[in-house]
């Protein structure tokens, strides 16, 4: 018995996102207003992303196209979809984007009681040669009276209230992960429609995976124990091998950890003390999700979600996956 062609009763995201509303009492319907116009700017991104409407686009980045119009960087048109649609939501009150040196404050008239941290387009260095690149957010609750400022941005990532990924890869899948103990919900894109479909409710990450994720380049740079580590996964005493995998895009790295298992890593190394990752809408995100998808996320010390950012742009050194892989991880480490 085939299913019908058309599903009539679509569970999309804007339907999922309401029914969660109507499950807490105390719920104003902010958050739902919140995340369907982040829901917006994603599908916005996606199509720019995907080169829809390409004769717009004519010409690589940067440049001006036929029409004498400046083609905007992807980086740059998505940074100003999720400033555009956050503030238009009239549900958030100050912006921390990766693109944006300072926090970006929302003018009096529309602002709400919450504050987002996202990378826009991250690994957008992967943007010429078409490897997939994503979006990544956060959403804190302001707690503090009086005006906006950049400490309500600098809070650990225990405290927040959602957070979310889009991969624009071979599809286009939004995860997201709406409080703790809430789960991590996948929702596909489906183009005929313009609407996200639930298609993977409650991700679960492997308690343990056979894949490492790290960038080999910089080994002569690693602490003895990482070293260690990563030559037990390729040379183990006993059982089998690891596999490698590196896409050199956190989303793309980080979804295929949680599908598949294994253990993604960005070290500390000399030349970086902290990493590369950046902290607020990087590691908080990504290990957010992972943790309520019951993997584990540290740098490598605590649990990343317990670090006190002083800084909006700070770095951790990111060890995220599977549980198992990551408490043996850091059993070389300490
Ligand atoms: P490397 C992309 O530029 C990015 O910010 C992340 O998406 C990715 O995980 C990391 O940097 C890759 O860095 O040094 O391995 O090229």
């Amino acid at each position: 018995q085939q299913g019908p062609a058309f599903d009539v009763n679509a569970m999309t995201l804007t339907r999922w996102v309401l029914g969660q509303q109507r499950t807490a009492p105390s719920a104003t319907g902010d958050l739902t207003q919140l995340l369907n116009s982040i829901q917006t700017a994603v599908k916005a991104i996606q199509s720019a992303v995907r080169k829809a409407g390409i004769a717009k686009l004519h010409g690589i980045s940067g440049d001006t196209n036929v029409q004498g119009e400046q083609v905007k960087k992807l980086d740059v048109l998505s940074n100003d979809l999720f400033i555009n649609m956050l503030k238009s939501s009239y549900t958030t009150c100050l912006l921390v984007s990766e693109e944006n040196p300072t926090v970006i404050e929302v003018e009096n008239e529309r602002r709400g009681k919450y504050v987002v941290c996202f990378d826009p387009l991250d690994g957008s260095s992967n943007i010429d040669c078409l490897v997939s690149v994503g979006s990544i957010f956060s959403i804190y609750k302001k707690t503090s009276a009086g005006e906006p400022s950049v400490s309500d941005a600098l809070k650990p990532g225990n405290e927040l209230v959602a957070a979310g990924y889009a991969l624009y890869g071979s599809a286009t899948m939004l995860v997201l992960a709406l409080g703790k103990g809430k789960g991590v919900h996948g929702f596909m894109y489906d183009p005929s429609l313009g609407e996200f479909i639930l298609t993977d409710p409650n991700m679960k990450i492997p308690e343990k995976g056979n894949i490492y994720s790290i960038n080999e380049g910089y080994a002569a740079e690693w602490e003895a124990g990482l070293k260690q580590y990563i030559d037990d996964r390729k040379q183990p005493k006993t059982g089998k091998a690891y596999g490698a995998r590196y896409v050199g895009s956190m989303v793309a790295d980080v979804h295929r950890t949680i599908k598949y298992g294994g253990i993604f890593m960005y070290p500390a190394t000399k030349s970086a003390p902290n990493g590369k990752l950046r902290l607020l809408y990087e590691c908080n995100p990504m290990s957010f999700i992972v943790t309520e998808a019951g993997g584990l996320a540290s740098n490598g010390k605590i649990p990343i979600l317990d670090i006190v950012p002083t800084g909006i742009h700070q770095r951790a050194p990111c060890y995220l996956g599977s549980k198992k892989d990551v408490e043996e991880l850091l059993q070389y480490l300490n």
